[in-house]
């Protein structure tokens, strides 16, 4: 096991520094202590070619802008806020809108946007860097001051685990979640058309015009949401389903699990035979196909366009806050908060 750190630039003369997570097998992962990004996971193909299987920008200073979220973790509240309000206890909070009227992925400096304190650990079958930082009270219009650890583990089991972990001294909602998207083509060789995802999950939600969940919880049969038996990303892309339309031909939808640490997600590119599963204690995952990555952007060394790679967002129901029939996504005052999810990577014919 091998722990690298390197500072890549500053801002404000603080350290923006890159830690490098290798394990025995050829596995490496990059982060940041800026928004815990992951710049690089290098994993081998079938022919033990290493390579990156996530997306980066070229420009490292497109980090400070980063508009698709590339790599970071997202908090106070992944995903969705009608209104860029809610209720709690009595009290009505009104949060930063940074997508028209509603708060998005934690809003406009959300936690992918700060510098986060960084411990590095090395141990004979572990590396790993912990990020923690406290959220204040009233951060994008959030109540109660928050400590939160982000920690990321890469193992000689090729497994790399993030786990958080927060506490409160108020009510507040939270669920956090990380935006990497993974191309697992290798170097971004090949968009994401022919990953074949296969999700354990009876139900997803389906969404309105501004992408937030109708309310329902929708059974998946007979429908392009049933990922049970696994699916070829190409053939939902193609189709006319009025939801897979909606969102600019693609996923961008929250499954409901029905199984934890149980291999519940898994990805897979045929060609180069990664695999990829990932393992959750979270409610749902929201799918993401990169419907909407910008065109200005270079990334791995190409000009950045839609579908060149695959979010899979652990997490609680977005938008929980306004439908009281979601599983609660509040932390309450006192109590912890404590998540995993676990992405191991193997080859197909393991
Ligand atoms: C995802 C999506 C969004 C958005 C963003 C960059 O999580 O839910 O629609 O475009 O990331």
């Amino acid at each position: 096991m091998k722990l690298v750190q390197e500072q890549r630039t500053e801002i404000n003369g603080q350290p923006i520094i890159a830690f490098t997570l290798a394990n025995d097998h050829g596995m490496e992962i990059t982060c940041l202590n800026y928004g815990c990004i992951i710049t690089s996971i290098l994993v081998p193909d079938k022919n033990g070619n290493v390579e990156n299987v996530v997306l980066a920008f070229d420009d490292f200073s497109s980090y400070f802008t980063n508009y698709p979220y590339l790599g970071a973790v997202i908090g106070r509240v992944a995903g969705r806020i009608k209104d860029s309000c809610f209720n709690l206890n009595g009290k009505t909070y009104k949060l930063h809108a940074n997508e028209n009227k509603n708060h998005l992925h934690g809003g406009k400096k959300g936690f992918h946007h700060v510098i986060w304190q960084a411990e590095a650990f090395s141990q004979s079958e572990e590396v790993g860097v912990r990020f923690l930082r406290r959220s204040v009270d009233g951060e994008e219009g959030y109540p109660g001051n928050v400590d939160v650890q982000v920690t990321y583990t890469l193992n000689n089991q090729n497994e790399f685990i993030i786990s958080y972990h927060a506490t409160s001294d108020q009510d507040t909602p939270l669920t956090l979640t990380n935006h990497t998207y993974f191309n697992l083509s290798g170097n971004v060789k090949r968009d994401i058309l022919q990953h074949e995802l296969k999700i354990k999950s009876d139900r997803f939600l389906p969404l309105d015009h501004e992408f937030l969940p109708t309310g329902e919880i929708k059974d998946v049969a007979g429908t392009l949401f049933d990922l049970r038996q696994g699916k070829v990303l190409k053939e939902v892309i193609d189709s006319t389903d009025p939801q897979i339309v909606l969102v600019g031909q693609g996923y961008d939808h929250p499954f409901v699990l029905n199984a934890h640490h149980d291999e519940e997600i898994v990805l897979c590119d045929r060609e180069s035979g990664r695999t990829l599963i990932v393992e959750t204690d979270e409610p749902a995952v929201v799918v993401y196909t990169g419907n909407q990555l910008p065109n200005e952007e270079t990334i791995n060394g190409v000009p950045s366009r839609k579908y060149l790679g695959i979010c899979l967002e652990t997490q609680a129901f977005p938008n929980a806050l306004h439908h009281s029939h979601f599983p609660s996504c509040i932390l309450r005052a006192g109590k912890v908060y404590s998540s995993t999810t676990k992405y191991t990577f193997r080859l197909a014919h393991e």
